[in-house]
C-alpha cells in the first residue's frame, strides 16, 4: 500500500475545461480520424501532427501548471482521454508517456531540482519520455528485475536490458528501474533513475514488429556501463523505485482504462452507423433484434466502463488510495473493449474482416490493452490481494 498520498491537482475552471474538450474533439475528428489508415501503413505519425499535438498542450496535460503543463485533475484527464480514444490508439501513444508513465514518477517522487530540470520540457513535448521497467526475464514479476545500478564514487553505473519500452526510439529521457540492492534484495532493492537518451553506453534496439498499434513504437533499451551522476537517482533516495513504479502504474491504469472506454465508444458509433446503412433481407440490419442485442451489450458495457473510470478518478482526486479500483477499471475496460471490438467485426460481417473498413485494425489494436501496464491476470491478483489484506 502507498505510504503517502500524492498531492492532487485542483484542475481547470469549468469553462476552460469545456473549451479544451471541444478542441480535442475537433482535433480528433478533423485531423486524426482521416489519417488512421495512412499512419498504420507508414507506421509513423506525421511530424506535422506531432507539432499540432504540442501546440494543443497534449504533452503537458498532467504536468503541474508551475512547470508549464495544464495541470489537469485525474477526472479531467480521463475525460480528455475518452475523446482521444475515438481514434487509433497510436496517436495517443505519441504523448501518452509524457502524460502518464514517463513523467509521473518525476511528478510524484522527483526532487525539486529534478522537476525543474525536466518537467517544463516534458510539458511542451520538447522531450519525449519513456518508462523502463520490463526486462526480458521480468514482466509481470516486476520485482525480479535484474538490471543493476552500482554505486561508483559520486556516480552510478547501469547495466542491463529493458524490453518492449514504449516510445524508446523517440525518447529523450527514461525513468529506469534498476537494482541498487543485492541480487536477492527484491522490491526493496530497486531504485529509479532519470537517464537521458544521449548518455554514453545507452542504445536502442530495432523497433519491435507488432500485431497492431502501428505508428506507436516499442524497442529494447540496452545499458552497457552507462554512468550517471548521483543526482540522476529519482528523489535522491535508494530503494524507492519499486514503489514509485507501482504508484505510476496505478495512475497509468486509470488512463489506459479511459482509453479503452473511448475506443469502445468509437467502435460502437461505427457499428451503429454501419448497421443503419447495411441492408439485408430487404431492410437495414439495425432493424434485426440479433444485431440490436450486440449493440445493446456493447452500449451497456461501455457505459459501465465509463462510470467506473469516472468514479475511480473522482476518488483519486479526493486523495483516496485507488490501487484496487484502478486494477478493477483496467481489468474490466480492457476486457470489455475486446468484446466490443469482436462484436464490431461481427456487426460489420465480411466488411469487418477487410482492411478497408478499419474495424479489423481496431480489433488488433485493442488486444494490447489486456497486456500492457499489467495483464488482466495481474489486475485480478492485485484486486484479490488487496481484498484479503483489507480484511486481515
Ligand atoms: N502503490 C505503492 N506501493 C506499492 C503498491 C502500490 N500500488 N503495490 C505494492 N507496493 C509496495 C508494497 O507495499 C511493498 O512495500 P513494502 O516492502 O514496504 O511493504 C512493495 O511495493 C512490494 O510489493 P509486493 O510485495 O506487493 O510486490 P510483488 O513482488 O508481490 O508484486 C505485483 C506486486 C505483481 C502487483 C507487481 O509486480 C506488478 O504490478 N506487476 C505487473 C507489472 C506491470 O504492470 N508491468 C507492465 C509493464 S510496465 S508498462
Amino acid at each position: 500500500m502507498p505510504d503517502t498520498i500524492d498531492q492532487q491537482s485542483p484542475g481547470l475552471d469549468a469553462e476552460t475545461f469545456a473549451a479544451l474538450i471541444e478542441t480535442v474533439r475537433r482535433f480528433v475528428a478533423e485531423r486524426l480520424v482521416p489519417i488512421e489508415a495512412q499512419v498504420a501503413e507508414a507506421d509513423q505519425v506525421p511530424p506535422g501532427i506531432v507539432d499540432e499535438m504540442r501546440a494543443l498542450g497534449l504533452f503537458g496535460l498532467s504536468i503541474p501548471t508551475e512547470f508549464g503543463g495544464l495541470g489537469l485533475s485525474m477526472s479531467e484527464e480521463v475525460r480528455v482521454v475518452f475523446e482521444l480514444g475515438r481514434t487509433s490508439p497510436a496517436f495517443r501513444s505519441v504523448f501518452g508517456t509524457n502524460v502518464g508513465i514517463g513523467s509521473q514518477g518525476l511528478v510524484m517522487d522527483g526532487t525539486p531540482a529534478q522537476k525543474q530540470k525536466y518537467l517544463p520540457r516534458i510539458a511542451t513535448g520538447e522531450i519525449i519520455t519513456s518508462f523502463a521497467l520490463t526486462e526480458p526475464e521480468a514482466g509481470s514479476d516486476a520485482a525480479s528485475l535484474r538490471m543493476t545500478a552500482r554505486k561508483d564514487g559520486a556516480r552510478y553505473i547501469l547495466n542491463g536490458t529493458k524490453r518492449f519500452i514504449t516510445n524508446a526510439p523517440e525518447a529523450g529521457l527514461f525513468t529506469v528501474m534498476a537494482r541498487t540492492g543485492g541480487k536477492d534484495s527484491g522490491a526493496r532493492g530497486v531504485s529509479a533513475f532519470l537517464v537521458e537518451a544521449a548518455t554514453k553506453g545507452l542504445s536502442i534496439g530495432k523497433p519491435d514488429a507488432k500485431m497492431g498499434q502501428q505508428g506507436a513504437h516499442t524497442a529494447d533499451v540496452i545499458f552497457e556501463d552507462v554512468s550517471v551522476p548521483a543526482d540522476a537517482l529519482l528523489g535522491g533516495v535508494e530503494g524507492r523505485g519499486f514503489k514509485t513504479a507501482m504508484k505510476v502504474l496505478d495512475r497509468g491504469r486509470l488512463h489506459i482504462s479511459a482509453l479503452c472506454v473511448g475506443v469502445a465508444e468509437r467502435l460502437l458509433a461505427d457499428s451503429l452507423s454501419y448497421a443503419r446503412e447495411r441492408k439485408q433481407f430487404g431492410q437495414a440490419i439495425a432493424g434485426f433484434q440479433l444485431i440490436q442485442a450486440m449493440l445493446a451489450d456493447s452500449r451497456t458495457e461501455a457505459y459501465a466502463g465509463r462510470t467506473m473510470v469516472l468514479d475511480a478518478s473522482r476518488r483519486r482526486d479526493a486523495g483516496e488510495d485507488i490501487g484496487t479500483e484502478a486494477a478493477c477499471c483496467k481489468y474490466y475496460t480492457s476486457e470489455m473493449v475486446g468484446r466490443v471490438a469482436d462484436r464490431a467485426v461481427q456487426i460489420h460481417g465480411g466488411a469487418g474482416y477487410m482492411t478497408e473498413y478499419g474495424i479489423e485494425r481496431f480489433y488488433r489494436d485493442v488486444r494490447l490493452f489486456r497486456l500492457y501496464e499489467g495483464t488482466s491476470q495481474i489486475q485480478q491478483l492485485v484486486i484479490a490481494r488487496n481484498m484479503l489484506r483489507e480484511t486481515e
